[in-house]
């Protein structure tokens, strides 16, 4: 089982999109192994969005992400990185399928609503920056059995 980290961002919490969008990820089959509303902090932010810090749009990252509560997830299946990013669909929501979050929901790439990590690695990196271990729960899920063969 592989472990990922979504982002729910201020966008869709104040559009009241945080039940809609946690449904996908659980009717997915994804068990929520962390969750909390939460306000970023500047700090976060900078670890989070490191690899963004020489691009033009990076100040306007940071202050969206900080501009009210984000709902933090840790999500595990069985390719969790992959099927949340499918999920979530293309990065700016114009270029994004319908039926995914962003394509549904979004209109452009500055409010796209859900972040999620784009692999293995970045997923312990970003689980690290908003979770203490212990906030992280592992326990038995009964879909699986159903899930896989
Ligand atoms: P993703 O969130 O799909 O992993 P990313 O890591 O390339 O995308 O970029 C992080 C965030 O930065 C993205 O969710 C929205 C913003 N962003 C990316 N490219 C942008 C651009 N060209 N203009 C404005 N914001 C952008
Ligand atoms: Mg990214």
């Amino acid at each position: 089982m592989e472990k990922t980290f979504a982002m729910i961002k201020p966008d869709g919490v104040q559009r009241s999109l945080v039940g809609n969008i946690i449904a996908r990820y659980e009717a997915k089959g994804l068990r929520v192994a962390g969750m909390k509303i939460m306000q970023v902090s500047n700090e976060q932010a900078a670890q989070h969005y490191a690899e963004h810090v020489e691009k033009p749009f990076y100040p306007g990252l940071v202050s969206y992400i900080t501009s009210g509560p984000v709902v933090a997830l840790v999500l595990e299946g069985k390719n969790a990185v992959e099927e949340v990013r499918k999920i979530n669909g293309a990065t700016n929501p114009l270029n994004a399928a319908c039926g995914t979050i962003r394509g549904d929901f979004g209109q452009e790439v500055g409010r796209n609503v859900v972040h999620a990590s784009d692999s293995v690695e970045s997923a312990a990196r970003e689980i690290a920056i908003y979770f203490n271990a212990d906030e992280v729960l592992e326990y038995d899920y009964l879909p699986n059995k159903w899930l896989f063969e």
